[in-house]
């Protein structure tokens, strides 16, 4: 075993790390090992048409499974083109370890020789630069370490001409898992229990935000326990979406996408708790969403300052699940406490009153992009995963109801568009049953529409609904707003049902909404996968685009 070559050992250390799946793009610094790889039992290979997307791939994976996502790339042009898929995994906690190669270490000249470590740092990823053969499996577990535990991005760069020599012995190889601590929940400080629950049992208006956290927590009960117990409504940050759907005192999510009715709840707030959720800028929409509130924060790292503002006024450093269940247990024990904010009649508003109800003219042969996703909403079923794209039409997917945030997929935290095609397919390789979906625009689609052709090749199997504006409707709208001709961001609808035949796959377009149920059924009924390029108004305006043009755009 000791005389097998480098890469061969690299591969085996990977899978003695449970890498099942790598999202690969061949060149000369990652062939050696990325065919090792897929001689492994059990391993999966999807070659991809783009580096970006390699990455963007394992990222959808990790959203589908927990486990970190593997890509890998080939050296210089490999590892420039993935710089944006590195910011967006860095800002969305996403740990992926990339095996790219690096150029020979020994060689005079190299054509793609670049210095690697920079590139990858200033995304805010971490770089093991593997140069030492005596230590290369600490090189690979330190990669997967700091993924798990730090919950990044890793590129491990290991020169192609060492790949080749042969390994030379050495200790078998200890997975990162057995480095990683074990801690068990942290219990909150019985001061921190006290002094929430005497704000929480004075507050006549109370709002709970959990977050993504609280999810990772398994908090969803919990929560709502206490929020029964102290009168509290419940609402979550956009990642943690859908967690109290089926409970009619939740009011959705939090910040800039929240509905008319959460907004009007939230201006009348007097005490928000944030549970799991880091209170970013878009969360607490640059601090306009609830101004009078008093806000806590129950986090396992509170967060004293988030995005240049004060994130909360107090702090419990606690579990999400046991600090939550703390306050209900010791507010139980005080008595009722002053909520007056739930109300039959609440409730019956929170049920009935659609997010936004703003009237536009729509021009025939287009859907009012709020119908369209209604319509969605209806006919894709609920324990389906949810790919949700970027760019104007995101806001209105995010008001589809009914699907828990473990199965909902949105990477927005670096607004990068681009990406959701890859991170679709990665869900669909994890899942293999076909019950993926992907809503996204037509600009955020087109960029890496050569993915159609990985989905072809590997027999993927996912439902793609494109919000067609014929636009990058986020930059239209802003030039519409500032009055700046609109030209270079209309392109005109593109046929997407055609390109989609084009590529093998089906497609086609909706002419009307009432198809929607019966192209379900026949995409149930049969193996591949389908794009349903569906014509929106480019007249519909989300409210939270309408509020960017009192604010002025880009004035953070
Ligand atoms: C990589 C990247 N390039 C450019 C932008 C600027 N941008 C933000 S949204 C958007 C338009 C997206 O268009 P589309 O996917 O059709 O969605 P729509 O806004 O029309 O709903 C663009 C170009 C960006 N965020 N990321
Ligand atoms: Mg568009």
């Amino acid at each position: 075993m000791s005389n097998l070559p480098m890469y061969e050992m690299l591969a085996k250390a990977f899978a003695s790390e449970g890498v099942d799946t790598v999202f690969n793009l061949m060149g000369d610094g990652n062939m050696h090992w990325a065919t090792a790889m897929s001689k492994i039992d059990g391993v999966q290979m999807i070659h991809a048409r783009h580096e970006h997307c390699a990455c963007a791939m394992a990222m959808g994976y990790y959203c589908a499974t927990g486990n970190t996502g593997v890509a890998s790339v080939t050296c210089g042009p490999g590892v420039t083109q993935i710089s944006t898929a590195l910011a967006t995994a860095v800002r969305a906690n996403v740990p992926m370890v990339v095996f790219a190669g690096e150029t020979p270490i020994n060689a005079k000249f190299y054509n793609q020789a670049i210095d690697q470590g920079p590139i990858v740092h200033a995304t805010g990823a971490h770089y093991v630069r593997a140069h030492s053969t005596a230590r290369m499996l600490d090189h690979v577990r330190e990669a997967f370490y700091v993924a798990r535990y730090e919950r990044r991005p890793v590129v491990l760069g290991v020169p192609y001409d060492l790949q080749k020599l042969p390994f030379g012995g050495g200790p078998g190889y200890v997975a990162s898992s057995a480095y990683i601590p074990q801690t068990g929940r942290t219990p909150p400080h019985p001061d921190s229990v006290a002094l929430l629950v005497e704000k929480l049992a004075a507050a006549q208006r109370p709002i709970i935000i959990a977050g993504r956290g609280a999810v990772s927590s398994g908090a969803h009960a919990a929560i709502e326990e206490l929020a029964e117990t102290s009168g509290a409504l419940l609402a979550t940050t956009l990642p943690a979406r859908g967690m109290f759907d089926h409970n009619r005192f939740s009011i959705g999510v939090a910040g800039g996408f929240a509905s008319d009715v959460a907004r009007e709840l939230f201006a009348q707030a007097d005490l928000v708790i944030a549970v799991g959720a880091s209170l970013t800028y878009y969360t607490v929409d640059g601090g306009a969403l609830f101004p009078k509130a008093t806000v806590a924060q129950i986090d396992e790292w509170p967060l004293g300052l988030k995005d240049g503002s004060r994130a909360a006024d107090l702090f419990m450093k606690a579990d999400a699940k046991a600090g939550v269940e703390a306050v209900t247990r010791a507010l139980r024990a005080q008595g009722p406490s002053q909520s007056n904010v739930r109300s039959p009649a609440l409730a019956q508003r929170i049920a009935q009153t659609p997010p936004d109800s703003a009237e536009f003219s729509i021009a025939p042969g287009t859907f009012d992009p709020r119908h369209a996703i209604a319509e969605l909403d209806r006919v894709i079923p609920k324990d389906w995963e949810m790919v949700s794209g970027s760019g104007h039409s995101a806001y209105f997917q995010t008001h589809m109801r009914g699907r828990r945030p473990e199965q909902f997929h949105a990477l927005r935290e670096f607004g990068a568009i681009g990406n959701s095609i890859s991170i679709a397919i990665g869900v669909a390789a994890a899942k293999k049953n076909g019950k993926v979906v992907l809503l996204e625009g037509d600009g955020s689609l087109i960029m890496h529409i050569q993915e159609l052709e990985t989905i072809k090749r590997h027999g993927l199997r996912l439902l793609i609904c494109v919000l067609n504006d014929g636009a990058y409707g986020a930059e239209l709208h802003k030039l519409r707003q500032d009055g700046l001709d609109e030209s270079g961001a209309v392109f005109g609808r593109t046929d997407f049902g055609s390109i989609s035949r084009g590529f093998g796959l089906r497609g086609s377009t909706i002419a009307d909404l009432d198809q929607l149920g019966s192209l379900m059924k026949s995409y149930d009924a049969q193996g591949t996968a389908e794009i349903w390029n569906i014509p929106i108004s480019d007249q519909v305006v989300s409210p939270s685009m309408r509020r960017l043009k009192a604010k002025g755009h880009g004035v953070m």
